[in-house]
C-alpha cells in the first residue's frame, strides 16, 4: 500500500514526507475523525462513490467533535479528487482525516490546531478476494459497542475504533476473519468496521441506528434492495437470531459487501453466500462500475469536474 502523493493542509506533499510531531493531540487520545470512501474503475474513468454523503458525515463527524474544518465542503471535496487524480488511482480506496495538531497536550482540545490530510492508495478486498465469492467465519466479541452515552456512533471518530480493535483482534486470535459486536444492551449491532444484515424468509434486515455508525454502504444496500423489491426491516435482535438466520453479510466501504457463512461455529444457512446476498452484490457492484443508470448521480467522475 503506498501511493505517490498525500495531501496535507492544503498542499500535495511526497507519501514519504506526509509527517506529523509525535505530540499531535490526535495521537495521544484519538482526536479525530475519518472517512473511508471508494473510488471505482468505470467506462469514463476513476469515479468516487457517494462521495458527497462521505464529505458530509466528515464534517457532521467534525461538529460532534467539536472541530472546524478550516476547508469547505467543496474544497475538501475537490482534493479528495485531486489526491486520486494526481496518483493516477483508477480504483482505491481514499481515507480523508481531520484531527487534532500539535499546540500541548493535555485533554482540553480547543488549542490544538485543526489538521487535514488526504489520503488514496489502492486497496482490494478488504476481508480477502475469496471472501466475497465464499464469505467469511466471524464470532460475537466479548467486547460490547461502546454505550450511546460513552461515545458517538454517529460520528466516525477515531478514538472509537480501538473498540473495533479490540474486537477485531480477538476475531484474529480466534482464528476467523472478523468480528460481531453487540451493544450495551446485548443486541446485535455491527462489526468492528462494517454494517451487518441478515436474511430471513426473503426479508432483509439490519439493527437500528442507535450504537451503530449510519453506514454509506447500508443506506445504499437499503435502497437498491427496496428497488429491487424487497422487504427490508431494522430490527434489535439477540445473537441466536443470526445462527438462525438464512444469509448474513458485513457491509462497509472497505469490506463492500462480504457474506458471513458462520458465526460462533453454526453455520449461516447453506454455509455459502446465499442467494439474495449474491444477486445485492452483484448488482452494487455494478452501480459502483457506473453500470447502473439509475444510480448514476452517486459517482463523482475524477476526470469530469476538475
Ligand atoms: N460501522 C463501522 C464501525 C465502520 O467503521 C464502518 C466503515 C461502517 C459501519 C460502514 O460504513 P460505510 O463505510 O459508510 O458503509 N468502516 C471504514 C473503516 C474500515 C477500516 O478498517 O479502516 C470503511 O469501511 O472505510
Amino acid at each position: 500500500m503506498e501511493a505517490e502523493k498525500i495531501w496535507m493542509d492544503g498542499k500535495m506533499v511526497d507519501w514519504n514526507d506526509a509527517k506529523i510531531h509525535v505530540l499531535t493531540h490526535a495521537l495521544h487520545y484519538g482526536s479525530g475523525v475519518f472517512e473511508g470512501i471508494r473510488a471505482y474503475e468505470t467506462e469514463q474513468g476513476a469515479a468516487v462513490f457517494r462521495l458527497k454523503d462521505h464529505v458530509n458525515r466528515l464534517f457532521d463527524s467534525a461538529k460532534i467533535l467539536r472541530m472546524d474544518i478550516p476547508y469547505s465542503k467543496d474544497e475538501i471535496t475537490k482534493a479528495i479528487k485531486e489526491t486520486v487524480k494526481i496518483n493516477k488511482l483508477n480504483s482505491c480506496y481514499i481515507r480523508p482525516l481531520v484531527y487534532r495538531g500539535f499546540k500541548k497536550l493535555g485533554l482540553n482540545p480547543f488549542s490544538c490546531p485543526v489538521r487535514v490530510m488526504i489520503a488514496a492508495w489502492e486497496w482490494g478486498a478488504y476481508l480477502g478476494e475469496e471472501a466475497l465469492a465464499k464469505g467469511i467465519k466471524a464470532i460475537t466479541s466479548s467486547w460490547q459497542r461502546s454505550n450511546i452515552n460513552s461515545t458517538s456512533a454517529k460520528a466516525k471518530i477515531c478514538g472509537n475504533y480501538v473498540n473495533s480493535i479490540f474486537a477485531n483482534m480477538e476475531a484474529v486470535e480466534a482464528d476467523v476473519e472478523e468480528a460481531i459486536l453487540l451493544d450495551s444492551d446485548g443486541y446485535v449491532a455491527e462489526g468492528p468496521g462494517e454494517n451487518i444484515f441478515w436474511v430471513s424468509d426473503g426479508v432483509l434486515y439490519t439493527p437500528p441506528l442507535t450504537s451503530v455508525l449510519e453506514g454509506i454502504t447500508r443506506k445504499t444496500i437499503i435502497k437498491i434492495a427496496k428497488d429491487m423489491n424487497f422487504e427490508v426491516r431494522e430490527e434489535f435482535i439477540a445473537r441466536d437470531v443470526l445462527y438462525l438466520a438464512d444469509e448474513a453479510f458485513f457491509a462497509g466501504s472497505a469490506a463492500e459487501l462480504t457474506p458471513i457463512r458462520e458465526i460462533d461455529h453454526y453455520t449461516i444457512g447453506s454455509g455459502e453466500r446465499g442467494p439474495i446476498s449474491k444477486k445485492l452484490q452483484e448488482k452494487l457492484f455494478s452501480v459502483f462500475k457506473g453500470k447502473e443508470k439509475q444510480y448514476i448521480d452517486w459517482l463523482d467522475f475524477v476526470n469530469k469536474i476538475i
